[in-house]
């Protein structure tokens, strides 16, 4: 009997054995059928890593199989300069359907040349600039933060990197991996990096768990060695000559923080373009705490040609804020001035805090214009917020609490919703650090480097509602967007003051909003509408309106604001001005 168990004992213990060194065959894949898509979870793959020396000596790794097949699937014929370039057939299908999912094209990346050039934008006068030799310029540390990008774009923006900064300055490359999920980022990138990038230059950190992108760059700039800090978007495709502009220009002015121009790629076709090279737009904000771009005033031109010897088109141009994504830094002078704030989670809202910090506490951001750099603007996020929080508007009520002294009214004007959000947590710290610094205050700032940025109850006869005496309707912008001319509409007024409804009639008798200012549609026969038109820079060039005896008077047409036989989500209009008419008396205020 007990020979009978032991031998049993012994074909289980073969049985298991067996099992364990053959393991079913889709657990570990041939080298050759293995595709992006059977490694498409991180847990599978490391199985895959385990089990590679026990198993059967690979020649090959899987990986390069794979790495080899990308390759073949490239046409280095494709999208070079930069040029659009369109699918056909099964690949523009499958390039649809990829696009609606992750706003990007990503079957099309997979067809373009990791090397591809975007052509050279740059303003002819750089080409006669002189930089000081290479050897004695800064290095640089380019950081890259990626969280499940697309893995093409991202080798192509490494690659692009390699081949348009120079060799000498470029100091490393270093790639934050926020935690993706998306295998094709893991051992198949590592891989890649191993064999296909100079030996050194690139390496690649791995945060255990996601982040968010302020904690990624942090966690790049500490491993960073580098003179400069040069972080980067995943997506980006950059001019010949980017670095060394930047890099020339922190040596000359250690506490300038610089952004290049940034040019579009385009998130279908990859084409890159540009708004020409004669002209380009620097960083601006809005009240509700978002970025926007803006024309560069006619004032920092001025700036420009009185204090920088080149000509003015090339001379680095002061930027009220930066964007965020793609900038330069000294890296002692990044952690001096207070790095980021580390407690600001996922994405959005580190670009103004960083942009008021540097500019309070005595910087300067600076768009240089010979170095350019694309950047895919995607429609939407292909990844979703920590815990489905709205981390941007988190993080910017934690900037405006620091850094916007009594202005964060004005912000709190324009995102009620945040005053007493629960999870903007503590920024003792972040006061600490702004005392430390003895930096200057908003006040300050909005004078001497922004005073073109409107401010609501600024300068202004009165500002809150435009309000009927006689109907509940208010002047209302029907939350059209700001950026074009629109039709002023009327609504029913909020119980209470709410951003559409928010207008400013200020001292030099406009009648505006953040950006548009109210003017009369032309027409010979009523109905004649309210038109919104982005402001002018100078106040008194926009169209005027008195407010006498509780009626609006278009100062150029002479007509008045009027109901008469309007509802609400009508159109504002003017008609004839009528003294005894009621439904020609407003008030203008935020009681
Ligand atoms: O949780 C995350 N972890 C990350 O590492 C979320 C994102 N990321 C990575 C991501 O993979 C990417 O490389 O962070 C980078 C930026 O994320 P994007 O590309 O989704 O952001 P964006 O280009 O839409 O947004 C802009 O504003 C952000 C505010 O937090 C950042 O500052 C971005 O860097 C910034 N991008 C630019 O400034 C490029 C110019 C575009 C403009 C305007
Ligand atoms: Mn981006």
């Amino acid at each position: 009997f007990y020979g009978k168990v032991i031998i049993f004992v012994l074909v289980a213990l073969c049985f298991i054995l067996y099992l364990k060194v053959q393991p079913a065959s889709d657990e570990f894949p041939l080298p050759v059928r293995v595709r992006p898509a059977a490694l498409r979870h991180r847990s599978q793959e490391r199985y895959l890593d385990e089990g590679e020396n026990e198993i059967r000596p690979v020649t090959v790794s899987p990986y390069e199989q794979i790495i080899q097949l990308d390759l073949k699937k490239q046409d280095p014929s494709l999208g070079n300069k930069g040029a659009a370039v369109h699918l056909h057939g099964a690949a523009k299908a499958r390039g649809d359907k990829i696009y609606k999912k992750i706003a990007l094209n990503e079957e099309l990346s997979e067809q373009l040349s990791y090397n591809r050039t975007v052509g050279d934008h740059r303003n002819p006068l750089c080409l006669a600039q002189k930089y000081d030799d290479p050897g004695t310029l800064p290095t640089a540390s380019v950081i890259i933060i990626f969280y499940n990008e697309p893995y093409s774009v991202l080798v192509r923006t490494v690659h692009s990197t390699l081949n348009t900064c120079n060799q000498k300055a470029l100091k490393e490359v270093i790639l934050v991996d926020d935690g993706s999920d998306n295998a094709e980022l893991g051992g198949k990138l590592d891989h890649y990096t191993r064999t296909r990038f100079p030996s050194g230059k690139v390496t690649i950190l791995r945060l255990k768990n996601r982040l968010g992108l302020i904690r990624a760059r942090l966690a790049g700039a500490r491993i960073a060695s580098g003179d400069v800090l040069i972080f980067l978007d995943a997506h980006c495709e950059a001019n010949v000559g980017w670095c060394e502009p930047l890099l020339q220009r922190i040596k000359d002015s250690r506490t300038s923080v610089l952004v290049p121009i940034i040019d579009v790629i385009d998130a279908n076709d990859f084409q890159y373009s540009t708004n020409g090279y004669k002209s380009f737009q620097v960083g601006g904000f809005q009240w509700n705490g978002h970025f926007d771009w803006v024309n560069l005033s006619e004032r920092e031109k001025l700036r420009q040609s009185r204090e920088c010897s080149q000509p003015r088109e090339i001379c680095p141009a002061y930027s009220p804020t930066m964007a965020g994504g793609l900038f330069a830094m000294d890296r002692r002078y990044f952690w001096e001035v207070g790095s980021y704030d580390e407690q600001m989670d996922g994405w959005g809202g580190e670009n103004l805090e960083m942009s008021f910090r540097i500019w309070q506490c005595g910087g300067t951001i600076e768009t240089i214009p010979c170095s350019r750099v694309g950047h895919i603007f995607r429609d939407f996020h292909p990844y979703k917020f920590p815990n489905d929080r709205d981390t941007h508007g988190i993080n910017t009520a934690r900037m405006a609490l620091v850094w916007m002294d009594e202005y964060i009214n004005v912000f709190f004007l324009n995102r009620p919703d945040l005053k007493f959000h629960a999870d903007i947590g503590d920024v003792t710290h972040r006061v600490m650090l702004r005392k430390k610094l003895r930096c200057k205050s908003f006040d300050w700032y909005l004078k001497n480097v922004y005073p073109e940025k409107f401010v609501p109850n600024k300068n202004v006869k009165a500002w809150g509602r435009i309000k009927a005496v006689h109907a509940n309707l208010c002047a209302d912008d029907l939350l059209s967007n700001n950026e074009k001319p629109y039709n002023l509409g009327l609504y029913p007024c909020g119980k209470e003051l709410q951003k559409s409804q928010l207008f400013s009639y200020t001292k030099s008798q406009v009648l505006r909003n953040e950006i548009s200012c109210a003017t009369v549609q032309h027409s010979s026969s009523p109905p004649y509408r309210i038109v919104m038109v982005p402001c002018l820079e100078n106040d008194d060039y926009n169209e005027q309106w008195k407010y006498e005896n509780q009626q609006l008077v278009h100062s150029n047409t002479g007509m008045c604001l009027d109901h008469e036989g309007l509802k609400s989500m009508d159109d504002a209009q003017v008609a004839p001005c009528d003294l005894t008419s009621e439904t020609q008396r407003w008030i203008i205020g935020h009681e």
